[in-house]
């Protein structure tokens, strides 16, 4: 039964018609969609922060979550409870794969060498429990944006001695990530942004960011770090205005960089919507651009203009999310990643078990949506119809380069009246309401 959540036994695939709320209705691990097992396909992930170390403060109140490591004085000891309570449930839950910054694991110390002394310790016994469960890293990451030495920012600091300090951080981040066999490393630029320009040299902070980046991608090098690298894009929160602002600005900084070869984005549905985007809309952009590398899986709420970071349960975006994943050909060293809290009144360990089901069904459903409509081929054909004038006559001069501005007039003059075709929007959206609703 385990020793941390003693009343919950493993959850297994139940069916559709199953009304036993700790069981998959759809999410049926072995089972074929396509060319891959839906274990295979969805990739799940548990984001170690949320559910093992936040304790559910929020500004206006401090924590409520009731954990079965509570009790436990000593940082460290508790730090290992945590980690082992944390194995139980990836198991108990089948995930095959956990996330996690430095120091949501081992507490900080008085000084760098003593928390790299703690983190050691931690990550000797997450390794071991990695073999036990058979359980891997999707990716590791540092917190350089919790402790008061990042009020300025991190690596876009206006002093370089917080520069000096995040660069060890990322080094021993990379070194541990690296020791636990990680698929990839993430970095979100909680701090890397600024709160007014009226003290902001943007041009230095941006390089420097850049050097940063160079930095680690050499330092990987060194140590033999395979791992893929990702950029987390989020607009604001908890800074005014962030960098990373949404997919289109981390390719385009990526690029003038020139490090858009060593990056991919891991994207996360709440941060689209503070951008004002869909997250299929960053999904479609990091795909068609190559750099579709990871996700972080939750939902927003659309009256709230900050990071709910709630579990996902939203049918239409999670088939819309692992449409683009197919279409991109499916994960390669990316998962979904529940970066995703319970609210701050469902503060039972059960709870942690129920928002991680829904999460899973969710998508499990939304899968097997996505793969129907591709199978069907009906959105291809539609939208393949209405670019078919690319595809013969001026079209296909434009889209091969032979023709210019003078060859443009010449046609036009000659061409007569333009006619255009309806978008048939709403029969699009009935037709997306058909899969969803039979699906
Ligand atoms: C915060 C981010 C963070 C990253 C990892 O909004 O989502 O949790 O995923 O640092
Ligand atoms: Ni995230
Ligand atoms: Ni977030």
């Amino acid at each position: 039964m385990g020793k941390y959540f003693k009343d919950i036994e493993k959850i297994k695939y139940e069916g559709p018609e199953s009304d036993n709320p700790l069981s998959f209705k759809y999410y049926n691990p072995d089972e074929v969609v396509g060319d891959r097992t839906m274990r295979e396909h969805l990739k799940f992930s548990v984001a170690y922060w949320h559910t093992f170390t936040a304790e559910g403060t929020d500004p206006f109140g401090t924590g409520t979550m009731l954990r079965p490591w509570d009790d436990i004085e000593d940082p460290m000891d508790k730090a290992k409870a945590r980690m082992e309570a944390a194995f139980e449930f990836f198991d108990k839950l089948g995930v095959d794969y956990f996330c996690f910054h430095d120091r949501d694991i081992a507490p900080e110390g008085e000084t760098l060498a003593e928390t790299n002394k703690n983190l050691d310790e931690i990550v000797k016994l997450a390794g071991e429990l990695m073999k036990d469960y058979d359980i891997k890293l999707l990716w590791g990451t540092a917190n350089t944006f919790n402790h008061p030495r990042f009020v300025h920012g991190a690596a876009t600091s206006c002093n370089a001695d917080v520069f000096a300090y995040t660069g060890a951080q990322i080094k021993k981040a990379l070194e541990v990530t690296h020791e636990l066999g990680g698929a990839g490393y993430t970095f979100w630029g909680g701090r890397e942004g600024y709160e007014t320009l009226l003290n902001t040299d943007m041009k230095l902070e941006l390089d420097n960011y850049a050097r940063l980046l160079h930095m680690a991608v050499d330092y990987a090098k060194e140590i033999g770090f395979e791992g893929q690298f990702y950029i987390e894009p989020k607009p604001k929160e908890p800074t005014k205005h962030q960098y990373d602002f949404d997919a289109a600005a981390v390719v385009a900084f990526l690029k003038i960089y020139g490090l858009d070869d060593h990056f991919k984005l891991n994207i996360e549905t709440n941060h689209a919507t503070l951008a004002g985007h869909t997250m299929q809309h960053e999904l479609r952009y990091a795909r068609i651009n190559n750099m579709l590398g990871s996700i972080d899986a939750n939902q927003g709420d659309l009256y709230l203009g900050w990071d709910t970071d709630q579990f996902p349960t939203d049918i239409y975006m999670t088939t819309a999310v692992m449409y683009e994943v197919l279409k991109a050909g499916g994960f390669t060293t990316g998962g979904l990643n529940f970066d995703a809290k319970v609210r701050r009144p469902s503060f039972d360990s059960k709870d942690l078990f129920y928002a991680h089901i829904v999460g899973m069904d969710s998508f499990a459903k939304g899968l097997k949506i996505a793969h129907k409509i591709i199978q069907d081929g009906k959105f291809d054909k539609i939208i393949e119809d209405r670019y078919e004038s690319y595809t013969k006559g001026i079209g296909k001069e434009i889209v091969s380069g032979n023709v210019g501005l003078a060859e443009l007039e010449k046609y036009t003059l000659e061409n007569g009246e333009i006619k255009n075709n309806s978008g048939r929007q709403e029969y699009l959206e009935w037709l997306l309401n058909e899969y969803i609703l039979e699906g």
